[in-house]
């Protein structure tokens, strides 16, 4: 048994044992591409390199998941329940030094990297258990002497691409998913965030998953992750990321073939004058700032009562400022870690000054934290503004960073419009303790997930999509296992 002291060292040696890796066929192979540099957002240090996956090697990966669908795909649901089961335990065991890698790439908080590798580990035993209740359906015939039955077949080689801000869950539930339908996966993660979904596929090997059902390629989305749309050997693509890449995956794919899209979001939050106040300012705390904002489905856009708006913005703003920013490793605890890079902290920066600019008032922060503990990582102060406009960009579009805009509304259809005023649908929030206005808004907001007096609008047994640009296609809930299988109808003559 090792030493807290001896694991705390070992993080460094994690890393190097992954350095350049690929998986390929179940085996860490060398990549024999370029490597590329994987920096630590909270201090700018680089931690390790990875391998540029080379045509070869994608190749390599493809053919592997596609012999081993054959073999896997035929096991009995229980053996792959088995196997999930089997990967939930030892990535519970290892969560702390998982979370150590994913917080050293990523900039969130320890103990909210390691949440969401426990969150990670859930979700396989879910769908272990899910694996088992895949059925058919006997169907109702239109002649005597027939029988129809509906079976599902897994879709064969699936090709995962995700984003950097969930590293662990966003791979994860396309793993998993794939694991419980009998398909086989190849994965692309993020470039700036590769060593979490290496450490997964460790965990894999180490779980008896047999070689080839899952393999990992890293490098960059505009080659690899093209390659895999374009590759006919691969049946479906399970795709998380922005709305721009999303379209481009749906236009460039060059055969007919299954997709789903997680995409982005531009999340509003409606608290009318019936609300409990103090909880929303909570709610609107912890979903616009978790993760510095870097979640589909943060609040962006806050739109208050004008009875209570004065009390909500100056209660969101003092909250904002208590809130504590630290090296997620150094300050496991602290509630906002650093931003992943650079990119969407010019963004946070380029949304705010566009809103200022527009008249709108900086409630809290609008600035990088002074101190030489944050003076060479990506990090900015949780940043609060009011009496915001739809013609600035904070309302109107995905800031992914810790900005939240507040607007007065008069009339509830008046909060609806607004709320609905967007080319996304992926998430919504409403603090009211009026039947009539809970009834209203959660009918007419047109968003797939519609959270209220809450702020978790994801839950593993719910479908969890979006709608318009957010997306197509759904992940939890049996509805995600869904996306994984073909229908086929087999009719009988007797
Ligand atoms: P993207 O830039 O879209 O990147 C996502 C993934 O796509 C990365 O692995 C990227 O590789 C890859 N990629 C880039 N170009 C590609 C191409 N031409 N073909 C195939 N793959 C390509 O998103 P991001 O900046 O990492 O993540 C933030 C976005 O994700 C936000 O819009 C956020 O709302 C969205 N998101 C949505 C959800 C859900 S559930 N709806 C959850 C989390 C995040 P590289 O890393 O090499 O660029």
């Amino acid at each position: 048994m090792n030493t807290q002291h001896e694991k705390n060292n070992s993080l460094f040696e994690s890393i190097a044992a992954l350095e350049g890796a690929l998986f390929i066929d179940g085996e860490f192979r060398k990549g024999t591409g370029a490597r590329l540099p994987v920096e630590n957002p909270a201090n700018g240090e680089v931690i390790g390199h990875i391998a540029a996956a080379t045509p070869a090697e994608i190749e390599a990966a493809v053919s592997a998941a596609r012999r081993a669908f054959r073999l896997w795909s035929a096991e009995l649901p229980k053996t792959r329940a088995r196997a999930l089961h089997r990967l939930g335990e030892l990535i519970a065991e290892d969560a702390l030094n998982m979370a150590k890698i994913m917080t050293s790439e990523q900039g969130k908080p320890l103990n909210e990297a390691k949440g969401e590798i426990l969150k990670l580990a859930e979700a396989c035993h879910f769908y272990a258990e899910e694996a088992t209740r895949v059925h058919g359906e006997i169907v109702p015939n239109d002649q005597h002497g027939f029988q129809s039955l509906v079976v599902r077949e897994p879709v064969g080689v699936v090709g995962a691409i995700t984003p950097w801000n969930y590293p662990a869950e966003l791979v994860g539930w396309k793993l998993c998913a794939s694991l419980a339908s009998g398909c086989t996966i190849v994965i692309k993660p993020a470039e700036i965030t590769p060593f979490t979904a290496l450490a997964i596929a460790e965990k894999c090997a180490e779980a008896g998953i047999p070689a080839g059902v899952v393999n990992v390629l890293t490098g960059k989305g505009s080659l690899i992750g093209q390659a895999l749309v374009e590759h006919p050997q691969v049946d479906k693509i399970a795709f998380t990321g922005s709305s721009a890449v999303g379209l481009h995956i749906q236009q460039s794919c060059p055969q007919v073939k299954r997709l789903s899209l997680e995409l982005g979001g531009n999340c509003p939050m409606i608290v009318t004058a019936s609300a409990d106040i103090p909880a929303a300012v909570k709610g609107a705390v912890r979903r616009g700032f978790r993760n510095c904002g870097q979640i589909c489905i943060a609040v962006n856009r806050i739109y208050v009562h004008r009875p209570v708006y004065d009390d909500f913005v100056s209660q969101v703003g003092a909250a904002a400022d208590r809130l504590v920013l630290g090296n997620g490793l150094e300050m496991p605890d602290a509630d906002l870690g650093a931003m992943a890079s650079a990119e969407p902290l010019n963004k946070t920066r380029g949304h705010l000054n566009d809103a200022l600019e527009k008249g709108a008032r900086l409630i809290a922060g609008g600035k990088a934290p002074e101190g030489a503990h944050y003076a060479a990582g990506y990090f900015f102060r949780p940043t609060v503004v009011a009496d915001c406009t739809h013609e600035m960009q904070v309302m109107t579009e995905e800031t992914f960073g810790p900005l939240v805009g507040i607007m007065p509304f008069d009339r509830v259809e008046e909060a609806i419009a607004l709320a609905n005023d967007t080319p996304y649908g992926l998430a919504a929030y409403v603090y009211a303790r009026d039947l009539t206005e809970i009834h209203t808004l959660s009918a007419a907001l047109d968003y797939g997930n519609v959270a209220i007096n809450n702020v978790d609008a994801g839950i593993m047994n719910a479908p969890y999509g979006g709608r318009k640009q957010s997306g197509v296609g759904y992940e939890h809930g049996r509805e995600g296992l869904l996306e994984y299988f073909n229908f086929k109808h087999i009719r009988l003559y007797h």
